[in-house]
């Protein structure tokens, strides 16, 4: 039997479980999460947690007066690569920015070893630090604390910045607010090489600055591809040297609402001085509203009945000026972003207007297409390849393009982000089954929110889930997080994606195995209030505080 003073918890709990079971979460979860409270990872607020970490109790501390990080004598790179210079300081600052604000409350520790510098050798003798990273990039690196001083061993510079990242991820402050840090191994690498975030600035403008700082979060979480979502129906940002008319009339604002050739540079230089590249998506046939207003002729004409209606549908398919156009235009963006490769689009193409308009159908009926319009899609992107592969860039593209059989180069990397975990991890296996690479989005799109901790479900989808042989998993090259822009502007967009997009960037750079929810909600939390302490307002997992708050 209940007694009576048993009822009124009880009566609590059923409440709260009916609450919570309207959120559609489970009875586990809230166990789940309340077990997670005031628990430590042994592996501190390392994230995304390296391949192989071996950690001592033993601790030195730094000193914000004497700690340097240093070339090491060996290393191939000197104070000539600007690039590590660059990434020294801010990871300096970053160590010892809060030191000016330190406690005083107590006397500082004094006694105890002491780590004096960290020295940076790059091994390779080609350091890559005049260059642009790449899908082949290696950005492996070896890190190792101890006594006097630490060294971290890289081949390139690319992992001497994860490293560096790393290493500022083991500092910690003691009682009395000096900078601590343990004997440490690590020996770490990506277990995919392309790991990437999502932003469109076309349903809403990002200021540049937004972006930087979203480039700045992705080097801390060791995300390396920016896949620049640039222009879509809404707006076309892009200020196009060759056609400025795009931007003129396509933009939300001519001069205020727009990427110039500087903003673009510096968006590129920011990037690859961390280690990122930049892969800009001009999406066509489809979501091509925008193009319109600076390009007559660009977008079929829509009729209604026997006369055209005003409105405009897709890129216009059947003319000889819509290929010498983006023949001009892909070229212009070849060699403005200088990545091996670009994003094609080709998602979502809406046929309706194709439909009502005579000259098409004429053309549907001369080319034997019958009434099948993918069909005249795949024309269209057929010819775009083409023309882009003149460029001597690389092309990805949505999962449509693949689906509607066009012919693809063999480097192609096709893009899924459609359907239900059962109909993303079909799609895996056919696109791996005909030998092509893939990337995977579709578990990752983190514009769309809900009540709850939604990061456990990005942290449980693994790419590489699917029936397949070992051949076909080695051609999933990783995954991107997408934060689409619908309901996302420079006021929401750095909450909103960190620290969710964190739980993708482990899954993507971390082992296989590395899957204990609890150990990573432990270490999240930290990394979380380490994305805060730097300055970016990244929200948070759950209820609690962060340790710098009361300093
Ligand atoms: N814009 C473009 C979009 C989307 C896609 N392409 C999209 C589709 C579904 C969701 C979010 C975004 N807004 N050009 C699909 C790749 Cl839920």
């Amino acid at each position: 039997m209940i007694s009576s003073n048993m009822r009124a918890p009880l009566l609590l709990i059923a409440l709260l479980l009916s609450i919570y079971s309207c959120q559609g979460l489970q009875f586990n979860d809230i166990n789940e999460k309340a077990g997670f409270l005031n628990a430590n990872s042994k592996y501190g607020s390392l994230w995304p947690l390296p391949q192989k970490v071996n950690l001592s109790g033993t601790s030195f501390k730094l000193s914000s007066a004497s700690f340097r990080i240093v070339d090491a004598k060996e290393s191939s790179a000197g104070p000539s690569c600007s690039l590590l210079q660059n990434a020294y300081r801010r990871y300096y600052n970053y160590m010892f920015d809060g030191s000016k604000k330190q406690w005083s409350g107590k006397s500082r520790r004094t006694e105890g070893a002491e780590l004096g510098e960290l020295q940076v050798w790059i091994t390779s003798p080609d350091t890559d630090c005049d260059a642009y990273p790449s899908v082949s990039a290696d950005e492996s690196y070896e890190l190792t604390v101890n006594q006097l001083f630490a060294v971290l061993k890289a081949p390139k510079v690319w992992g001497a910045l994860h490293g560096l990242e790393t290493f500022s991820q083991l500092v910690f402050k003691d009682e009395f607010g000096t900078r601590n840090i343990n004997a440490t191994t690590i020996s770490d690498f990506p277990r995919f090489a392309h790991r990437g975030i999502l932003l469109d600035t076309s349903r809403h403008f990002l200021p540049t600055k937004v972006i930087l700082a979203n480039l700045e979060t992705m080097a801390m979480n060791k995300f390396n591809v920016f896949h620049w979502h640039i222009v879509d129906d809404p707006s076309f940002p892009y200020l196009s040297k060759t056609f400025p008319q795009l931007s003129q009339k396509g933009a939300y604002h001519p001069y205020t609402h727009v990427y110039t050739p500087a903003d673009v540079k510096m968006i590129i230089e920011f990037a690859r001085l961390r280690g990122i590249r930049v892969i800009p998506e001009f999406d066509t046939p489809g979501h091509t509203l925008s193009w319109g207003g600076g390009q007559p002729d660009l977008l079929t004409p829509c009729y209604s009945g026997s006369s055209p209606s005003g409105t405009f549908g897709p890129v216009n398919p059947i003319l000889n000026t819509t290929y010498d156009f983006m023949t001009q235009f892909f070229k212009e963006i070849s060699s403005v972003f200088p990545d091996a490769y670009v994003h094609l689009g080709g998602d979502e193409v809406d046929f309706t207007c194709w439909k009502s308009n005579p000259d098409i159908q004429a053309f549907m009926k001369q080319q034997g297409f019958g009434e099948d319009f993918t069909k005249l899609e795949s024309f269209y992107i057929q010819r775009l390849l083409d023309i882009v592969g003149q460029t001597n860039k690389g092309y990805m593209i949505w999962q449509e393009v693949f689906d509607n059989g066009v012919k693809l180069k063999p480097d192609t990397i096709i893009h899924v982000w459609k359907g239900n975990q059962q109909q993303y991890q079909n799609e895996m296996a056919e696109i791996t089954s005909a030998g092509y690479h893939t990337l995977l989005s579709t578990p990752w799109y983190l514009n769309r929110i809900s009540y709850g901790q939604d990061w456990y479900g990005y942290y449980k989808a693994d790419p590489q889930d699917f029936q397949g042989t070992e051949e076909q998993k080695a051609l999933v090259i990783g995954g991107e997080a997408c934060l689409w822009g619908e309901y996302v502007d420079g006021t929401n967009l750095t909450p909103r994606l960190w620290p969710r997009a964190s739980a993708v960037a482990e899954r993507l750079w971390s082992a296989k195995e590395v899957t204990d929810l609890n150990d990573a909600y432990n270490r999240l939390s930290i990394h979380r209030c380490r994305m805060v302490e730097r300055g970016i307002p990244a929200e948070p997992l759950f209820y609690g505080y962060c340790p710098h708050e009361y300093k």
